[in-house]
């Protein structure tokens, strides 16, 4: 290869030397040129007068070069345009728990509360009356004519009154007498504690009445009955003339209160 090159290289200088000569022969052969023609060769009129040579075929081509050394670092380009905002992202997961807060201040002492004592309050009262005359002797009266028994303290059925709140209790009792001599007690505990006695006029109507204030423990039974024999039973009632018992707590016993406080 290297042969073939040094061949085709001697040629050409070969050539370019004979044009030269060519040239030098018509300067002296045609003096008259301007001096500017003959420093520059007419390419054309040496074509004319050569007979050129077939033009060599070309070279292969030769290996890869080796690459450059790396160039030095450029300047800094302009600022880019801003992009254009990307997409909302989606919302992130929930959070932990954070720490607990400081303890707060105290806060305002509340509003005074409502009177709620008298609500509160043990009540137990009774009024009762009888409807037809009571004859028999040494059985509690069974008053079964109710003008008042809210709390139930008096039993209608068995005619005592219990007491449900201990404390100090007013009792009173307003008869129709007719038509005998009547002997009535006030019983606490199967113990008579009051006793009332009315002799009976001939043609006429009696009343017998009587009040106490006891104090009474929780479970204590307070009723009237007649004493004595049967004959002593005048205890008399109709539409027109009642026989009544009455009976209420005065006040309560302190602990009573204190309890329901
Ligand atoms: C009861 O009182 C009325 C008057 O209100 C009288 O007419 C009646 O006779 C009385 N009952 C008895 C048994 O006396
Ligand atoms: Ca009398």
């Amino acid at each position: 290869m290297n042969l073939l090159w040094t061949l085709v290289l001697s040629l050409l200088l070969a050539g370019q030397l004979g044009f030269t000569l060519e040239v030098e022969e018509k300067k002296a052969a045609e003096p008259e040129e301007p001096v500017a023609h003959a420093s520059k060769p007419d390419d054309r009129q040496a074509c004319h007068m050569w007979m050129g040579g077939v033009p060599g075929t070309p070279g292969h081509s030769g290996l890869p070069g080796r690459d450059g050394r790396d160039g030095k670092e450029g300047l800094n380009g302009e600022k880019g345009i801003p992009g254009e905002p990307g997409a909302k992202g989606e919302p992130g997961d929930k959070g932990g728990d954070g720490p607990q807060g400081p303890r707060g201040f105290p806060g305002n002492p509340g509003l005074k509360g409502d009177q709620v004592e008298s609500a509160l309050a043990p009540r137990s009262a009774f009024s009762v009356g009888l409807t037809s005359r009571v004859s028999a002797a040494n059985v509690p009266i069974c008053f079964d004519k109710l003008f008042y028994n809210e709390q139930r303290h008096y039993d209608d059925a068995g005619g005592k009154f219990l007491c449900a709140f201990p404390g100090v209790y007013f009792f009173t009792y307003h008869l129709t007498i007719y038509p005998r001599d009547t002997r009535v007690s006030l019983y606490r505990n199967d113990k008579a504690v009051m006793f009332t006695f009315d002799q009976f006029q001939e043609n006429n109507l009696d009343q017998a009445s009587g009040s106490i204030i006891l104090r009474l423990e929780a479970g204590d039974k307070v009723w009237l009955q007649v004493y004595g024999e049967e004959k002593h039973g005048g205890i008399y009632a109709d539409n027109t003339n009642d026989s009544t018992f009455s009976g209420f707590l005065l006040y309560p016993d302190a602990p009573a209160t204190g309890q329901r406080r």
